[in-house]
């Protein structure tokens, strides 16, 4: 297996949760690199389903290290809460480790977070309002809390005092928010450092290590491509990087020591939140994706947006990425349709275009070019090898992997594990 990066190719839930499972088995180590309680993964496992948020799905197996990373946010209090879901369902959480330098989501992160979501009315980012964006804020604005701050008594008063008499102005005067008390928040949090001490460790010095004894490493990216903050559709973005870039620094490896980066796709597009979306359907199509796709947000049940394979973004996710090989997930959802179109370029002002714009603006105003395919009208959930699919269905894969250029190593056909086909 070697270290490999998985992310999403589109804007999050492509079911990379059910890929990093598959390849965590592999795996010595799993690493989260970005993100934080925003991300939702779900896993069924012998018909349990798990919803995890933070810890690395590769957890459901005893041997598997699994690491929060450097660049991830973290919100104790639902943190333990994961760990607590797990006890109670008889997983070890031994294994967890969770690393010093990722900062800490602190309750006026998501005051301010759902605070400014409102105040933005139209303009409104459609955040899951669970404190990220403001949480990375103050990491660049250098006055966030990091893990190593919260497990230091000493310091995590005299940090709390400042930072909280600081936002509670922001909170009163800017969002006419009532102010925290410090010495609440500081004793709750004290309380969660003592759960989470046991976990911390230098996250990158762990997988320094983890690279010297030649274990199989694998990065495991949260949300997707097109909601990184620097290459997606800003500022219709989540606050971290998804991207495989992302994972070197969020969590301290230098790249020369990634082997592959394994893009996830859906076989068609999702989008929860605003933001442009070309090839989203309305109507009966877009109810019917969403059904059969069971498309409700992991973390705060949103309904997601539903549309058709949108193939400019799938070479744009290539490229920012480096994928060199594809997982296309919930291939049977589309089991039904008579026609299936794939997005293959964009009308901008009259004119063809096979490149993603950076822009937004022109983004919304993006016409997508349609090829339409056969539907296959039988179902795939049965599938297990490329030879038992029907016949359009993979010729619909194939049509994919031309349009992006990279091979299909994996195909997804329902949620349980054995709803795979493993590509040789
Ligand atoms: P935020 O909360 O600041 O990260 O929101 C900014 C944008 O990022 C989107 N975003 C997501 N999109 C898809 N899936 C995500 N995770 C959850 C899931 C989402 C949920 O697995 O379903 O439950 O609603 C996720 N997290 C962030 C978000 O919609 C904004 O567009
Ligand atoms: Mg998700």
């Amino acid at each position: 297996m070697a270290n490999v990066i998985v992310i999403g190719a589109q804007w999050g839930d492509e079911g990379k949760g059910k890929i990093t499972d598959l390849l965590s088995k592999s795996a010595d180590v799993v690493v989260r690199y970005q993100g934080g309680v925003n991300a939702g993964h779900t896993v069924v496992v012998q018909g349990q389903t798990f919803k995890l948020h933070l810890i690395p799905s590769g957890i459901l197996y005893p041997e598997t290290q699994c690491i929060i990373g450097s660049g991830t946010v973290i919100d104790p209090k639902v943190l333990i809460g994961e760990l607590d879901q797990l006890k109670e369902l008889k997983i070890s959480t031994a294994n967890l480790m969770i690393s010093q330098t990722a900062h800490v989501t602190m309750p006026y992160h998501r005051m301010i977070d759902q605070a400014s979501e409102e105040r933005r009315g139209d303009f409104k980012i459609g955040t899951t309002g669970r404190g990220i964006g403001p949480t990375y804020a103050d990491k660049s604005e250098r006055t966030g809390i990091r893990i190593l701050d919260l497990i230091d008594p000493e310091v995590l008063r005299e940090q709390l005092h400042w930072t909280i008499n600081y936002k509670n102005a922001i909170l009163e005067k800017l969002y006419n928010l009532p102010p925290l008390d410090p010495e609440a928040v500081i004793e709750e949090y004290l309380g969660y450092a003592e759960r989470l001490r046991p976990h911390v460790v230098d996250c990158s010095l762990k997988i320094y290590d983890a690279v010297q004894h030649k274990r199989n490493i694998l990065f495991e990216g949260a949300q997707g491509t097109l909601l990184d903050l620097d290459h997606g559709t800003y500022p219709y973005v989540t606050s971290s990087n998804p991207v495989a870039g992302g994972a070197c620094v969020g969590a301290g490896v230098g790249p020369t020591m990634i082997d592959r980066v394994i893009g996830v796709s859906k076989a068609y597009t999702t989008r929860v939140g605003e933001g442009p979306f070309p090839t989203e359907l309305g109507g009966t199509l877009g109810e019917l994706l969403c059904d059969r796709g069971a498309e409700f947000g992991t973390t705060t049940g949103r309904k997601r947006r539903c549309g058709w394979f949108d193939a400019v973004i799938g070479r744009y996710a290539v490229r920012i990425n480096g994928i060199d090989c594809l997982a296309i997930t919930k291939l049977d959802v589309l089991d039904e349709l008579d026609e299936i179109k794939v997005c293959v370029a964009y009308e901008i002002d009259g004119q063809r275009c096979e490149d993603f714009p950076s822009s937004s603006r022109i983004f919304a105003n993006c016409r997508p070019i349609y090829e339409t395919l056969p539907g296959w009208k039988q179902s795939t959930a049965d599938c297990r090898t490329l030879e038992d699919l029907p016949s359009k269905a993979l010729d619909y894969l194939k049509f994919l992997a031309e349009l992006m250029k990279v091979p299909i190593a994996i195909v997804s056909l329902g949620a349980s594990r054995d709803q795979t086909i493993i590509v040789e």
